[in-house]
């Protein structure tokens, strides 16, 4: 494919607090300069899955700039292909040669017109995502809006001012470990336990988890660790009256997962496998799952993310909205999707000091009394980005000009 070229130079900006919070008339907005910046964080505890355990967050953080303006966006592609295919140094790869160039110098209008640009790049959703929060940024502050308003100005009610979150707890060492690491976020005023699963970590924990807890809404997530031949291990939890169970089989699957949901009776939930609207659709015809955990990043972004919405609530889902360990760049924009109707299930949207201790933006914090998150209510994302903090935990950074 031909892309436009454009200029690339290693940038060092003077360390200051980034604010850019100012209404303008013109409507249309010149995209004249990205800076992308690949970040290494350390969480304040190891996050275990059936892929594997990370103790380090790599991300990217992509600045737009334009008329005055800067939106943020983050690329949750991680350190190794373990959730996706994707990774930071991909998304860096896909991000720099090829939807940067394509979208310097246009004029942009409105979110939804970034979808028809980059569609000659295949896949990458993780990449996209990332240009996708920046662009709602953008312009949500060019038009004297938050996130949240901009997102829900198609639904009469608007968003909502706080939204219900969970706490997703990755592997431990141990059953009992893990019943402490329950009581603590417990205590800490999270309503809602999420547990990581894998084979041979999977029963006997929940078993334990909900005989401890009786009264706490309980899920769990298998990152598609089994296959239908496991049925049996998922029938063994029939009687735990879990909320739910998140992607055990495959994870391009949806055909297994409608053959897995007749055969049990906790609700079923699927994330890896729904990329688009089409999949959602799919999932949908098949009977395939009785939720959806919308991340925005796996979906291309937040349009699509509000279509498998709409779809979700057309076809009465339940709906949530995932996380993926999210600085507050990433944080500010699920609370902002989180904010619409439909997603009445708590999300994996958790305090910043959940994930780490010295955040690149704002700091989120738990309303204990409700199990929620408030949503910001500034212009765009209505958050600081702390610059010191984000060159300190940075690896590398280019700039981007016409
Ligand atoms: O499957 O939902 C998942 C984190 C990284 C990758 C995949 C998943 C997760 C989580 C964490 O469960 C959710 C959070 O951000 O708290
Ligand atoms: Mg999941």
């Amino acid at each position: 494919m031909k892309v436009a070229s454009c200029q690339r130079l290693v940038i060092s900006s003077k360390p200051s607090l980034a604010t850019s919070h100012q209404k303008l008339t013109t409507k249309t907005m010149k995209i004249e300069r990205i800076d992308l910046y690949h970040i290494s964080m350390p969480l304040v505890s190891p996050f275990g899955t059936s892929f594997g355990m990370q103790q380090q967050r790599d991300a990217l953080i992509l600045a737009l700039h334009s008329e005055g303006l800067i939106g943020w966006g983050e690329c949750v592609a991680t350190n190794d292909p373990g959730y996706s295919y994707e990774t930071a140094v991909t998304a860096w790869h896909i991000l720099s040669d090829f939807l940067i160039p394509t979208v310097l110098g246009q004029n942009l209008e409105e979110p939804e017109q970034l979808s028809g640009w980059l569609n000659k790049v295949r896949g990458h959703p993780l990449a996209k995502a990332a240009l996708e929060q920046a662009v709602w940024d953008v312009t949500a502050q060019r038009d004297g809006l938050s996130f949240a308003q901009k997102l829900a100005q198609p639904y009469p009610a608007g968003p909502r001012e706080r939204v219900k979150v969970g706490v997703s707890i990755g592997t431990q060492p141990s059953i009992a470990q893990t019943m402490d690491v329950i009581a603590k976020h417990l205590d800490e005023g999270y309503g809602r336990i999420k547990l990581k699963i894998k084979p041979g970590w999977d029963v006997k924990l929940a078993w334990q988890a909900r005989h401890t807890f009786p009264d706490v809404p309980i899920m769990l997530d298998a990152n598609s660790a089994y296959t239908l031949d496991d049925a049996v291990i998922f029938q063994a939890l029939d009687d735990l009256d879990l909320l739910m169970i998140e992607q055990p089989l495959g994870y391009e699957d949806i055909y297994d997962h409608s053959k897995l949901r007749p055969q049990i009776k906790s609700p079923l939930c699927l994330d890896e496998s729904i990329h688009s609207a089409d999949d959602a659709r799919l999932a949908i015809a098949l009977q395939a799952c009785d939720i959806i955990n919308v991340k925005p990043a796996r979906v291309s972004g937040w349009t699509e993310a509000r279509n498998i919405h709409d779809l979700g609530v057309a076809h009465e889902l339940g709906l949530w909205v995932g996380g993926m360990l999210e600085t507050g760049v990433g944080r500010a924009a699920q609370l902002a999707l989180a904010s619409l109707p439909g997603f009445t299930l708590p999300g994996d949207i958790s305090a910043t000091a959940r994930y780490y201790e010295h955040d690149i933006a704002t700091s989120f914090f738990l309303n204990a009394e409700d199990s929620t998150i408030t949503v910001p209510t500034g212009p765009g994302l209505g958050i600081e980005v702390d610059m010191n903090r984000l060159k300190a935990v940075t690896l590398r950074e280019e700039t981007f000009t016409l």
